[in-house]
């Protein structure tokens, strides 16, 4: 204890190229640290950078303490529209969901004062989730492109750790005609496409343009607007997934992390159709950030990781077999992110 508080207080001193020294000396783990800075693969690290898996923080112990029995939920969601096979005219999806289960309270809402609230995590093909928190209205996925899609929802604590019981996680498959075109989704196929797809970073500021057709138009371009929805910029097609076969769905992280949510961060995921070993499973989830060493989740559940630098990072979570090799399902089982750490 003493010599803990005694390395703290070294480390607290040392200058920034020690301090990673420090941490891994702190955490007994020097093999790590060594093969992190020796790694070719972490190249593109903005910064030399040695992650180690924490505790839950206290910050969400305290959240989940606060929310009792609801933290204990079982929610259930069932995907009304649209309905596994349907074929859709035109490139906005009205998605609708129906929640139940044994909710103990647990309800998806958005805290005006906060931002934050318990939410529905969307998952259009392979793409980042969305949070969606008033189900009393459908969410639109706009711009969605012609072709096969595929959604995946499960219910989110405020915190984006998602809820693991049966029932939670929904699949639905279907089609879009009319919808984005994706090879031309740069020259505004629709008339109305606000951003292309090169352009994401202009996404959050894309104006409505003089004269453009209302109906196109309102739903994307209006900040007032109470419709809750996404903009699907990036063009995507459903994977060739087999929904009876392992699958695993990619949640956290997510984005960009400021402040004092960058001290520990998550990494979350949706298993389906798959037993991890800590359950006496065959399948392992593995994880790299940044190109670097991989690491094995063995029990299904989130995991905090401390020690990122400023800058931006990919996290590679894919589904593995006993010996290590991809489980392949339509593309879903390996997926790769990029996150931005803001310190
Ligand atoms: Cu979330």
């Amino acid at each position: 204890m003493k010599l803990a508080r005694l390395m703290l207080l070294a480390c607290a001193l040392a200058s920034a190229s020690a301090l990673a020294g420090c941490s891994s000396d702190m955490n007994a783990n020097t093999g790590e640290s060594a093969n992190a800075s020796a790694s070719p693969g972490a190249a593109p690290s903005p910064a030399a950078q040695a992650l180690t898996e924490v505790e839950r923080p206290q910050k969400i112990k305290d959240m989940m303490a606060a929310r009792g029995e609801e933290d204990n939920a079982k929610p259930a969601l069932k995907i009304v529209e649209p309905k596994e096979g349907a074929t859709l005219s035109g490139s906005t999806v009205k998605l609708k969901l129906d929640l139940s289960g044994d909710l103990k309270g647990y309800k998806p809402h958005k805290d005006p004062a906060t931002g934050m609230g318990n939410h529905i995590h969307v998952i259009l093909d392979n793409q980042p989730y969305e949070a969606y928190y008033d189900l009393g209205q459908p969410f639109e996925l706009r711009d969605v492109t012609t072709g096969a899609h595929t959604i995946r929802v499960f219910p989110s604590r405020p915190w984006h750790e998602s809820y693991k019981n049966d029932g939670a996680f929904q699949m639905v498959t279907f089609n879009v005609r009319g919808g984005g075109d994706a090879s031309k989704a740069t020259t505004a196929s629709t008339g109305e496409k606000m951003a292309d797809n090169t352009g994401a970073v202009n996404k959050a500021i894309s104006p409505v343009k003089p004269g453009s057709n209302a109906t196109a138009a309102t739903p994307a371009a209006s900040p007032a607007a109470t419709t809750e929805g996404k903009d699907y910029t990036q063009p995507s097609n459903a994977g060739q997934v087999d929904r009876s076969k392992p699958l695993l769905t990619y949640s956290r992280p997510k984005g960009e992390y400021k402040g004092d949510d960058t001290n520990a961060i998550m990494i979350d995921f949706w298993l389906s159709n798959a037993k991890l070993q800590d359950v006496g499973g065959d399948y392992r989830v593995r994880y790299s950030v940044d190109g670097g060493e991989a690491k094995y989740i063995d029990k299904w559940g989130p995991i905090w990781l401390t020690g990122w630098a400023a800058g931006k990072h990919t996290v590679k979570l894919e589904l593995v077999d006993k010996d290590g090799n991809p489980v392949e399902n339509g593309g879903y089982n390996t997926t790769t992110r990029e996150i931005t750490v803001t310190k």
